[in-house]
């Protein structure tokens, strides 16, 4: 993922546009509840996760620009299923979305949800065409025991470059400005922890209400499936010196050094 190009509050530059305009552009496909339900073809997939309430409904509508497109659930949990979204040209469809059932609701019944840890872990660890992971992380309680759980599913692609990774620290409309820092700097803390020189991980404060990143979200799965022929060349002629590092869209914050990892309970 590229550095923050632009300072806040500027308008919107033409990329900008550009993968606001192809986000909106989402459409509903299929719903699987297997793995073996999803489609074969090998268009590059986006998975959003995330504990139930996260806001990960809020955040694909807000991005899609369409209301109900992903149901943000007044019944967290009750979304059993994953569902597709295809992007791009309605001819040349590029990459699909897909929401995955958000985990953590306590009233799911034991079996369903074994169930489906099992079809998430599988679809995370094994689905060869996923391309990048969105994690929805409500911004006033970081990562939690289960988010950890995730993260510790997806690290070996991560830390391989197989699959990228940008967490969402949501609803930061409910902190303030100190409040918002110190919720990015202890999540990128964690993710320090899983950032190798072949890693692509990311991490903003975002709000679905404000629209606080929303531009810099979608500029990033855009480049995820639709590398500039410069981000091509780069990577082609990056050398073994890089450094591992955990990019930050948030303006402001790449001026703070990512803390050490620390050992949190
Ligand atoms: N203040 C605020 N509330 C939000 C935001 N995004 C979602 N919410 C609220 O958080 C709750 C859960 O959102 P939802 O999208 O259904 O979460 P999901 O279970 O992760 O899909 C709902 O009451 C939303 O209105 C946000 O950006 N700001
Ligand atoms: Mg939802």
């Amino acid at each position: 993922m590229s550095k923050p190009t632009r300072a806040a509050n500027t308008a919107p530059g033409d990329r900008t546009k550009t993968a606001l305009g192809w986000t909106h552009g989402a459409r509903f496909l299929t719903t699987a509840s297997r793995l073996d339900q999803l489609p074969g073809s090998e268009l590059p997939e986006i998975a959003f996760v995330g504990r139930s309430n996260a806001g990960k409904s809020t955040a694909i509508n807000q991005l899609a620009q369409q209301k109900r497109l992903a149901f943000a659930s007044r019944t967290p949990g009750r979304t059993q299923h994953i569902n597709l979204f295809e992007l791009g040209p309605k001819d040349a469809a590029d990459t699909l979305f897909a929401d995955l059932p958000g985990y953590g609701y306590a009233a799911v019944e034991r079996s369903a949800k074994l169930r489906w840890q099992q079809v998430m872990s599988d679809y995370l660890q094994l689905r060869r065409p996923l391309h990048g992971v969105v994690l929805m992380v409500d911004s006033r309680l970081g990562f939690t025991d289960l988010d950890r759980r995730l993260l510790a599913l997806i690290e070996p692609r991560v830390a391989n470059g197989e699959v990228r990774l940008l967490v969402l620290l949501t609803k930061a409309d409910k902190l303030n400005r100190n409040e918002g820092q110190k919720s990015l700097m202890a999540a990128q803390a964690v993710l320090a922890e899983m950032s190798t020189e072949n890693s692509d991980v990311g991490i903003t404060l975002f709000s679905a209400l404000n629209k606080q990143g929303l531009g810099d979200v979608a500029e990033t799965l855009y480049g995820w499936t639709h590398p500039e022929p410069a981000e091509l060349q780069a990577s082609a002629d990056e050398g073994a010196d890089e450094g591992a590092d955990v990019d930050t869209e948030a303006p402001g914050a790449s001026e703070a050094s990512p803390a050490a990892p620390t050992a949190e309970s």
